[in-house]
């Protein structure tokens, strides 16, 4: 996938912290595995050695052995329950520290769960309507925490990007809040971690994280209605869009398509996946999707749509030019 290949494609991981939120988890993580594999590896130095002297203990059963044995296993379970309570004490102190997000001006993003996509909402405090509506790729500055106000359109969700953050659910008819933040620029991989139903599995989404300039410039560009095909070709290609039933479930931003049914298209040219980062946006994959989603996406809740190969053809340029 040439999406792999890019410039800082971080792989998904949990322990490739890329914020500070992750990197407290990812801290916590390595310091339960290190303690569970000490104690895992003294328990089986400990089992050898007692199945060595066993052979040797000239009577097992006597008071004194009975006495000793009775001590090592107290004593093991005193060290287990104090292990544990550590354990229980850090994980609070970690929820605790990692619930409330830095005190700077925070982004605020409203993501809502469909299925099998993400929707992105960037409300506009200055100018209310002025919003923008976008789908499975979360554009967020470097360096500033970014709230994100999550519910669902349908069944539970569950956000989840590893070399960011934590898991947080989506849940119908209640608002969840979460929060994020890059410490340096680059492309992570997040996927959705409840199961809710046949594609659960492609539903993931990509966080972008840029530069603050270049963030806003993003802002800018994504706030704006899409362009005016200017080839005929495309032009066309608007018409078979508008025509052609694909704004039932779509809106474009500057055309009378409001659909609400699937993700905005407004900008769907400049996205770098299709269909909740199942195949890379390229005219191949998209020409493919069209005529076919439950090729790619079984279950997936688009219709097939038969088009004669010229009209897809203008189809695709119209779509791949909404930059
Ligand atoms: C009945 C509603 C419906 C109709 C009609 C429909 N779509 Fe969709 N479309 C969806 C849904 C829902 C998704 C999201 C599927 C997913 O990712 O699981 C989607 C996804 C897409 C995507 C991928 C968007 C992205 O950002 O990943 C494109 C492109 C698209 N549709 C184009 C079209 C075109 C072109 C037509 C008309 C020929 C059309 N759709 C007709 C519901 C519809
Ligand atoms: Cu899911």
């Amino acid at each position: 996938m040439m999406l792999l290949q890019a410039p800082h494609y971080a792989q998904q991981s949990m322990i490739d912290p890329a914020g500070t939120k992750a990197g407290a988890i990812d801290g916590f993580w390595h310091f339960l595995i290190t303690t569970s594999t000490i104690v895992t590896a003294i328990v089986f130095i400990v089992l050898f050695i007692a199945l060595a002297r066993r052979r040797r203990a000239a009577d097992p059963e006597s008071p004194a052995e009975q006495r000793s044995l009775t001590n090592w296993v107290t004593a093991s379970v005193g060290v287990t329950l104090v292990i544990i309570v550590v354990f229980l004490f850090m994980d609070f102190r970690l929820g605790r520290a990692i619930a409330i997000p830095p005190q700077r001006t925070p982004l605020r993003v409203n993501v809502i769960g469909h299925q099998w996509w993400w929707e992105f909402q960037y409300p506009d405090s200055a100018v209310p309507g002025n919003w923008i509506t976008t789908a499975n790729e979360l554009h967020i500055p470097v360096g500033r925490p970014v709230i994100l106000r999550m519910s669902s359109q349908d069944v539970i969700h569950s956000f989840w990007v590893p070399n960011l953050s934590g898991k947080k659910d989506l849940i119908p008819g209640h608002n969840t809040e979460t929060w994020i933040e890059a410490d340096s620029a680059g492309i992570y991989r997040g996927q959705c971690a409840e199961f809710c139903g046949l594609q659960h599995a492609k539903m993931a989404l990509m966080v972008i994280a840029e530069p603050e300039r270049q963030f806003e410039q993003w802002v800018l560009g994504a706030r704006g209605a899409a362009l005016a095909p200017t080839d005929s070709t495309s032009k066309a290609g608007q018409q078979v869009f508008l025509t052609g039933g694909c704004s039932v479930c779509h809106a474009i931003g500057g055309t009378n398509a409001g659909g609400t049914v699937g993700p905005n298209l407004t900008h769907f040219g400049s996205r770098l996946t299709i269909a909740a980062a199942s195949l890379p946006n390229t005219k191949g994959n998209l020409g493919g999707w069209i005529v076919d989603p439950q090729r790619i996406k079984p279950g997936a809740l688009m219709p097939p749509n038969a088009l004669e190969p010229d009209q897809l053809n203008a189809l695709l340029a119209y779509l791949e030019g909404l930059k």
